[in-house]
């Protein structure tokens, strides 16, 4: 049997990395194969393009060229690793997938969104999340959490961090509004509160699943 398919999304600081890997926790647990991937990213060439549209550099990315990067880092992790690890009958669980390329190439940069699912669809040859956990936070909280990160980490925002305040308000409506158009598909989840509650929630939207 096809095993299933779920992506987190949201606004950066959302929580996604860290209830990516407590879900698999808690699927592992109840004796489920899965297998944690990430966009951009997840193989080695696709690792290459992460570094390339996240690095501060003096000739970026024009957006045209920032969607194709995307979508063939996409191209190359859904052929090599997700779709055979779902015709294994594992789940596969995905940081980051096309609904990212829709908000932040789309609202936030504004490419036409309908233009980009073709696009997409192209890369991915059709696949589609079983669901998708939206992890809402406004701007305000994404920036506190990133900000605090960076000052334990000693790290700096990258390229597409340092984007406009404008941008990432229209990236976050884009996000929910791509969940209202597809209810079925997207759980939105409020992740400005406790981790604890968030990950429950993550827990029961998978356990509807
Ligand atoms: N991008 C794009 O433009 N188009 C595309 O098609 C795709 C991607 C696929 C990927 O970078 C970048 O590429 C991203 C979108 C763009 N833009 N940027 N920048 P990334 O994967 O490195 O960045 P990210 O996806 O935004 O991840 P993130 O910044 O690491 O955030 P996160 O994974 O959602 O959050 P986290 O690392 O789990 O948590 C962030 C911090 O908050 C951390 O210190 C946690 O301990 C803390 N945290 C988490 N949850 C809570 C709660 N509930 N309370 C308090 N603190 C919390």
């Amino acid at each position: 049997m096809r095993g299933k398919f779920i992506t987190f999304e949201g606004p950066e600081g959302g929580g996604k990395s860290t209830h990516v890997r407590e879900l698999a926790d808690a699927l592992r647990a109840e004796g489920h194969k899965v297998l944690v991937t990430r966009e951009p990213g997840g193989t080695r060439l696709a690792e290459k393009i992460r570094g390339l549209v996240r690095e501060e550099i003096e000739d970026p990315p024009v957006t045209r060229s920032e969607v194709l990067l995307f979508l063939a880092s996409r191209a190359q992790v859904v052929a090599n690793v997700i779709k055979p690890a779902l015709a294994r009958g594992e789940w596969v669980i995905c940081d980051r997938f096309a609904d990212s390329t829709f908000a932040y190439q789309g609202y936030g940069r504004g490419i036409d969104v309908q233009l980009l699912k073709n696009f997409n669809d192209f890369a991915t040859e059709g696949l589609v999340p079983d669901l998708t956990i939206l992890l809402d936070v406004p701007p305000e909280v994404s920036r506190a959490r990133l900000a605090a990160r960076q000052a334990a980490t000693a790290t700096q925002a990258d390229r597409i961090e340092q984007a406009g305040e404008e941008f990432h308000r229209r990236l976050r409506d884009g996000f929910l509004e791509l969940a209202r158009a597809e209810p079925n598909r997207f759980a939105v989840i409020d992740s400005s509160g406790e981790r604890e509650a968030v990950s429950a929630a993550v827990l029961a939207a998978v356990q509807r699943l």
